[in-house]
Formats: structure tokens, sequence, C-alpha cells
């Protein structure tokens, strides 16, 4: 496994970051955001970029359906086994903050029959601006919104764009066509976050998932530090 360094800052290490025989369990990840911003486009992406060097598995989470795993697993970006769905059948939010057993127990399923794991993926179903995951659930928080949905959703905040460990605005080749600017939203996103991160991207092309890359890879590098 390689990683990279980085200075901003530890992810921070929850109590049971520990396996029974000691060693530390994946560092798990929680990408959040509003109805098509593109989550799974970006797990995909990780997937694709991260596979050949990080043992990963990925939960998906749908209200009703299963199309998110269904679309991952189309798309071959890992093997069936690694990739788990879970049906809210309410709320995306309280799957992922108030209720999380179904999510804990897909993670620990996916530990104990394709582990060990470097990384979980936990994929949120689309939701509101309101929307975080439980910490006892994820050790890190991506929240992913895209300049489709408007421009001055930065400057709404609300927990995802002002607490998430990595805010990502999304869709940026969609700008000049919708009318965003990004230079804006660059700068309201740095007033409602401080040094909090925050990456644009474009899932158009193959390289587009880099900056969110990079940053996962910093979260390992911590993680195992
Ligand atoms: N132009 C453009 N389209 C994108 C980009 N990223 C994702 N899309 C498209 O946006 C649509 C929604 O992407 P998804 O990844 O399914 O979004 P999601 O956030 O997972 O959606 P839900 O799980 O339904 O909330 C799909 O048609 C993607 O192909 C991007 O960077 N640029
Ligand atoms: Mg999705």
């Amino acid at each position: 496994m390689h990683l990279y360094h980085s200075h901003e800052g530890p992810a921070a290490v929850s109590a049971d970051a520990a396996r029974p025989d000691g060693t530390r369990r994946a560092l798990r990840i929680g990408l959040g955001g509003p109805v098509g911003s593109g989550k799974t486009a970006t797990v995909a992406a990780l997937c694709r970029t991260l596979r050949d060097r990080l043992s990963i598995a990925v939960v998906t989470n749908d209200i009703y359906t299963r199309e998110d795993a269904a679309f991952l697993l189309r798309n071959a970006v890992l093997p069936p086994e690694r990739i788990q769905a879970v049906e809210t059948g309410a709320c995306p939010h309280t799957a992922i903050r108030d209720d999380i057993s179904a999510n804990l127990e897909a993670v620990e399923d996916l530990e104990e029959s394709v582990g060990p794991l470097d990384l979980i993926l936990v994929e949120s179903g689309g939701d509101n601006l309101t929307a975080t995951f439980s910490k006892g659930l994820v050790d890190a928080q991506i929240f992913i919104i895209d300049v489709a949905g408007g421009d001055d959703i930065p400057r709404k905040g609300g927990p995802g764009v002002t607490t998430a460990d990595l805010l990502v605005v999304n869709k940026t080749d969609l700008a000049p066509y919708v009318g965003s600017d990004l230079e804006q939203m660059a700068l309201d996103a740095k007033k409602q976050r401080g040094d909090l991160p925050v990456a644009f991207t474009s899932l158009t092309s193959a390289e587009g998932v880099a900056p969110v890359a990079d940053w996962v890879r910093a979260r390992l590098a911590d993680w195992t530090a």
C-alpha cells in the first residue's frame, strides 16, 4: 500500500478503531450531499483510482432501490462481493445519523467477508443540506454539491457545507452552461468553512477525481500513522 503524507490534520480516531487482533480497522469515509450531485460517480472514480493499491469496499444507501450499488456493479468498479446496498426505506439521513445499525452491520460484514480492508466508502442516499453522518459510523465525511444546483449553495451553509471534512463542488464542466460563478463559490465556501478544504471536480475526465483521491490518501496516511 502506498500512502501520501499531508499536513491537513488527522482524521478523528474513533474509540473502536482497533480490530480484535490490535491492528487498525479500515478507515470509513462517508459521502453525502443533495440528490444527483455526483456521489456515486465520485465513489466509482475513487474506486478506479485507488483500487490497485488499496483494499476497498463500498456501502451504498438508497431509499427504495439498490440503484447505486447496481450502477457500481454494472461498471465493475470493484468485485461484487465488495459492494453492499442498504435500503433505508425512509429519509436517507436517518440511516446514516440516527439509527446507523444497518450501515454498521454492512461495514462489519464487509470487513469480515472480504477484509482486511484499508478503506470503506459509505454513500448516503441523496438528501438536503442538513444531512451529516454519525461519527459512530464514519471517521471522516465528504459533502458533495454541484454547480448546477446553484452557485449560492455554499453561501446558504448548513452542516454539510460548513462542517464536512472535505467539501466537493462537482460538475465544474457545467458551470458555463448554468451560469455558475466558481470563484464566488470558492469565496463563499471559504467564508463558511475557514481552513477546512474544498475541492472542485469534474468527473467527465478520468483524472477529474484526483483532488478527492489525494485527500483520501492523506486521510489514510493519518489513519495508519
Ligand atoms: N457533466 C457532469 N455530469 C456529472 C458529473 N458527475 C456526475 N455527473 C452525472 O450526474 C448524474 C448524477 O450522478 P450520480 O453520481 O448518480 O449522483 P448521486 O449524487 O449519486 O445521486 P443520488 O444517489 O441519486 O443522490 C449522472 O448522470 C452522472 O453521470 C460531472 O462532473 N459532470
Ligand atoms: Mg448515488
